[in-house]
């Protein structure tokens, strides 16, 4: 009698143990599966994220639990569409990302938090064997072999304002050149304006008419979505620098030294903290700038960056689009006219 308990007994726990096995096999999986991770943020002075990689197998989903230890900080994913985050001082924002393409992908503060508050990136390393994100092409700048710290000055500038709606009235006589975007990316308008004065065809035009029709294919190879784009990506990341106007005294550098290539060596480490060594950026209002330079030039140095000289490299944040949004909203400021705002 008592043997045959213990049997049933035994018999019971095998049952009871069959069955639980795969339910916490499954619990523990899951478990497992999601990676929990606590964030802090800090400005730059104060030693930045305290993550600075993450690392992750695509399609494992990754909760994060992000706080400030200082100021109210951001939150956001390079080239991407994950909305940025808001992360304020003593509180914690949980969000949960999941990369299904393995690859490196850029965490960075959209606030500005201080002067060094674009150093606040981190990366995301996500592996699996899928094929990774597909590497971007290379950029123009490197093909052409455009040498990004030296660019040049307009050799002319119009002595008008320029209007793309006069130099609308010539497209018909234009040269065919003249609409092609490779003449547009790997030209400057002070280039194509001396392009357009030394084809016999154009003889007959004006100095004037001229910078209207450089105005007119510049304004062909954009449009008011993309300027809108290159606008507020502008206010947001850029003006704090460049300023709002484009006259290159933004609140992060105003009483620093102007930016000369002619002067100034840009292979020297500015003192990060001090500010020592860093330099405001050029006025993009005046016309001998943003007229001298083509736009393969200008998204390599958005891409890039400026090597010492405090002028971030974007190229691991925006897209392709989003930079050539950017590269022809600044044009605005050299013809005098800026797009996206009304
Ligand atoms: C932290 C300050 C800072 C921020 C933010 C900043 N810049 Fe700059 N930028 C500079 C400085 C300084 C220079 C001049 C030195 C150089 O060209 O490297 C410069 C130069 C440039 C140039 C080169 C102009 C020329 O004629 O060679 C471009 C283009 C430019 N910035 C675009 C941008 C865009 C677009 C953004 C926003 C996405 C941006 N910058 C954000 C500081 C900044
Ligand atoms: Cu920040």
């Amino acid at each position: 009698m008592k043997n045959e308990n213990l049997a049933r007994l035994i018999v019971l726990l095998f049952i009871i143990i069959a069955v639980a096995i795969p339910f916490s096999g499954r619990w523990l999986n899951s478990r497992s599966q999601e990676s929990v991770i606590e964030l802090h943020a800090n400005m730059p002075e104060n030693g930045g994220w305290s993550v600075e990689t993450i690392h992750a197998q695509a399609g494992q989903p990754i909760r994060l639990h992000i706080t400030s230890d200082d100021v109210v900080h951001g939150f956001a994913i390079g080239k991407s569409e994950v909305p940025a985050l808001e992360i304020k001082p003593g509180e914690y924002t949980v969000t949960v990302l999941k990369f299904d393409l393995p690859g490196k992908y850029i965490f960075y503060c959209n606030r500005w938090c201080g002067p060094n508050h674009w150093r606040m990136r981190g990366t995301i390393e996500i592996e699996g064997d899928k094929d990774p994100i597909p590497a971007a092409p290379k950029p123009l700048f490197l093909q052409l072999g455009i040498d990004l710290d030296s660019p040049e000055v307009a050799e002319v500038v119009p002595t008008n304002k320029a209007a793309a709606e006069l130099g609308a009235k010539l497209k018909d006589i234009l040269p065919v050149y003249a609409s092609e975007s490779d003449t547009y990316l790997t030209n400057s308008p002070a280039k194509l304006w001396l392009r357009f004065r030394a084809d016999p065809a154009l003889s007959k035009i004006s100095d004037n008419d001229l910078w209207n029709a450089v105005a007119w294919t510049w304004q062909q190879q954009t449009s008011p979505q993309a300027l809108k784009i290159g606008f507020d990506l502008y206010s947001t990341t850029c003006a704090a620098c460049h300023s709002e106007t484009g006259q290159g005294n933004g609140v992060m550098v105003r009483d620093l030294p102007t930016w000369d290539p002619s002067i100034h060596k840009t292979n020297e480490t500015p003192h990060q903290l001090t500010g020592e060594g860093l330099f405001s950026p050029p006025d993009f209002t005046d016309p001998k700038i943003l007229l001298g330079v083509s736009p393969a030039l200008l998204e390599g140095k958005i891409i890039r960056g400026g090597m010492g000289t405090g002028m971030p490299y974007w190229g691991s944040i925006f897209t392709t689009d989003q930079i050539k949004a950017l590269v022809s909203y600044l044009y605005g400021f050299a013809w005098g006219d800026i797009g996206g705002e009304e």
